[in-house]
This record gives C-alpha cells, structure tokens and sequence, in this order.
C-alpha cells in the first residue's frame, strides 16, 4: 500500500469504527516511515470531523459516533510514545480534566500527549470532573496550569462555575487556568475569566508555555 492508499483506509475504517483495522493500519503506516503527525492530522482527526458532520446531518447516531472514537483511541495509544518526545526538561505541571457532565476525551486526551511531549508533568483527572474535585486536586498536587475542556456547548458553563469554585477555595491566584474544546472561542474562555484558551493540541502546548514563562517572569520581577 502507498502512503495515500494507507490514509485513506484509515479514514474510511475510522469513519466505520473498524478498530482492528484501524490499529493495523495504523501500525502498518509507522512500520513503513509514515510521521505520527500524518496519520492524525490526515486520517484519524478528518475522520472524526466527518463522523460529527454525520451526526449533525442524523446519517450516523451515537453508537457510530462511539465506535468511531474507540477506533480512534487505539490509535492514538499506538502514537502516544511517538508524538511524546522523550527526555525533555519538566517545564511544569498541567492539571487537566473534562468538565462535569462530559465524557468526550479523545481531544484532551490529544492535548495531554502533546503536553507530555513538550516536558509538561500531566495529571489526568478524567471525564465529568465536579468542581470540588478540580479544587481538592489543586490542593493535592499545586499544578501550574489548570485545563478543563468541554465539548458540548451544554456543559460550557462548568468552566464558570469550576473557575468560582476554585476562587471560593482561595487558590485563583496560585494557578493559570486554560480552558479549550470544540465549541469553545477565545470570547467564551474571557467571559468566563479563563487566563488562556486554544483550539487545537498544539497551540494549547504554545499558549501553556507562554502564560508559565509570563507568570514566573512577574512572579520574579
Ligand atoms: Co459527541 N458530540 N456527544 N460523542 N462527539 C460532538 C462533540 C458534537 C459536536 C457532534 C455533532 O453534533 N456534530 C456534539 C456537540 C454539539 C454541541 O454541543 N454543540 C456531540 C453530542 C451532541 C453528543 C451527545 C449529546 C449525543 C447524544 O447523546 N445525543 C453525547 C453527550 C455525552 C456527554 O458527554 N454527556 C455525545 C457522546 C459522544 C460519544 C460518547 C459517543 C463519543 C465520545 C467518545 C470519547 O470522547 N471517548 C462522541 C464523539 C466521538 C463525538 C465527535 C464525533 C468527535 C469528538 C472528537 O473526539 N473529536 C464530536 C464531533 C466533532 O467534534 N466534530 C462530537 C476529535 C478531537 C481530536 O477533537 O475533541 O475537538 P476535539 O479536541 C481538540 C480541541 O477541541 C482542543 O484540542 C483537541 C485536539 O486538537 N482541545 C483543547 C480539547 N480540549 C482542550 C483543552 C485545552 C485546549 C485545547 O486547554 C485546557
């Protein structure tokens, strides 16, 4: 099979939730010097967006949509030690968990190996986290940077009242909160007080590194 060909079988056996395929394939493509960054910016994250536009349009209903993310998370299990480089300094510790009421994970889960790979210590907090949960973490582990996604626009509103929370708990001032998702806009993440917002993995590592860097710059200043 040629690069082209292998893409195209992962979109189309992501799209159907063919996990075995998809792993295989997904394997097959690294055995044969694809780029990780290839397989999921070309493949598996176009496959998902074309499950949701499916969705949206009621050709596909929520146990294609499931399926469709379990054959994602194979694969990404298969890149995560690929797209995290090893070796890299510690720069911080990033808190991160999906919001109360959300069990989406596949893009936190995405911005957590991204994190990793940039040198960030992540600690994982999972899906539907409460507040109180967000607040005794933060006590527990004092991360730099606290992340919270959402990804339906009904559970939106938890960045606010996790954010309320965490300042009842005296400790706004002791992190930098980033919020991110699919429905969520930089106007969104101001309204509700965030410190950064980003739309994708990779500019939420960029966005993480600056606020740490601007933070113990004023810190120290
Ligand atoms: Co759901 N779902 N889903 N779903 N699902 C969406 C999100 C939806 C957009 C589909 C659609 O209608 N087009 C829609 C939300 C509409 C809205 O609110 N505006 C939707 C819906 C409606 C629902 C249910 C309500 C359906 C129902 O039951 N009737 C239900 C809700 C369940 C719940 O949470 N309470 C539901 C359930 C599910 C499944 C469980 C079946 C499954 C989730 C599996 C899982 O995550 N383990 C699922 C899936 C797979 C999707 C779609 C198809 C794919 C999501 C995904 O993984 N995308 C999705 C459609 C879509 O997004 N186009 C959809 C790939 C991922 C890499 O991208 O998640 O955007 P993304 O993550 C990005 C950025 O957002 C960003 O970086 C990531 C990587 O680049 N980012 C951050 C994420 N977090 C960040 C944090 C940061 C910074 C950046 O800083 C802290």
């Amino acid at each position: 099979m040629t690069h082209d060909e292998i893409i195209k079988a992962l979109f189309d056996e992501t799209l159907v939730g063919n996990a075995p395929a998809v792993l295989e394939l997904t394997n097959r493509g690294i055995a044969d010097g694809m780029t990780p960054g290839a397989i999921l910016f070309d493949a598996l994250i176009p496959a998902l967006e074309e499950v949701g536009a499916r969705f949206e349009r009621g050709d596909f209903f929520v146990p294609e949509m499931l399926i469709s993310g379990k054959a994602m998370s194979g694969a990404l299990n298969v890149l995560r030690p690929l797209l995290a480089e090893t070796g890299a300094e510690t720069v911080g510790t990033f808190l991160m968990g999906t919001v109360k009421g959300d069990v989406h994970d596949i893009g936190k889960n995405l911005v957590n190996i991204m994190l990793e790979g940039a040198g960030f210590e992540v600690i994982d907090l999972g899906v539907q986290v409460p507040p109180e949960k967000f607040v005794a973490a933060i006590i527990e582990h004092k991360p730099d940077i606290v992340g919270m996604s959402a990804f339906l626009t009904t559970t939106m509103p938890m960045f606010k009242v996790n954010i309320h929370e965490i300042t009842k708990a005296g400790l706004r001032d002791q992190v930098i909160i980033m919020v991110g998702g699919a429905p969520v806009t930089q106007e969104y993440a101001d309204v509700v007080g965030a410190d950064g917002f980003a739309a994708d993995a990779s500019t939420a590592v960029r966005i993480a590194k600056d606020l740490i860097t601007k933070k113990r710059a004023t810190v120290s200043a």
